[in-house]
């Protein structure tokens, strides 16, 4: 959950920022909530210019999804996302599963995809325990049969079924 204390500052630094790009903008440097929501929205798409420009950041539905470019065992992802605001990738459809695969694909490491073994060995079910609304397993996966609780992303967006323990890369979703 966002703090008090971090609330405040990201607003302090919303509005320091504000004050620098209305200088730019003199015609939009107003003190209406109207101008205020229009300089954030223009910080904010400048930023997400930068991330995306830096392959660090990728986009599908209203949903981002960003890497560290770093590897971790699947619940120290779980971590690091929960800590950073986000939760671990989890598609629920072809475009953001193809969203994902583009890290994937870039960095050439396999990612842990939110989505884990129930109790019931062979059928996996998001981390939140909802059913799975699409999927997109290789050939002949899940081939676990409850040994391998976790999920990874192949390089060509396919997923198997894969013990928890593995190194792979750090992918998030906001
Ligand atoms: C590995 C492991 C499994 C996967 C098979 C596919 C031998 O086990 O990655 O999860 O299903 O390879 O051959
Ligand atoms: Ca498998």
């Amino acid at each position: 959950m966002l703090s008090p204390q971090l609330f405040h500052k990201i607003f302090g630094a919303a509005f320091f920022l504000l004050a620098c790009c209305a200088q730019d903008f003199p015609s939009l440097a107003g003190n209406g909530m109207e101008d205020i929501i229009l300089q954030l929205d223009y910080q904010i798409s400048r930023l997400e210019g930068v991330l995306r420009l830096e392959g660090k950041i990728t986009e599908s539905g209203g949903k981002i999804f960003a890497t560290s470019g770093k590897t971790a065992d699947f619940y120290t992802t779980v971590q690091k996302c929960e800590e950073a605001g986000g939760s671990i990738a989890t598609p629920r459809n072809q475009g953001e599963n193809a969203a994902i695969q583009f890290f994937v694909k870039q960095f050439k490491k396999y990612a842990y995809l939110g989505i884990k073994e129930s109790l019931l060995p062979g059928k996996f079910c998001s981390l939140s325990g909802a059913e799975l609304n699409y999927t997109n397993w290789y050939s002949n996966e899940p081939s676990g049969k409850g040994e391998e609780e976790c999920v990874e992303m192949y390089t060509d967006g396919t997923w198997n079924d894969k013990k928890c323990q593995q190194n792979r890369l750090t992918v998030c979703q906001f």
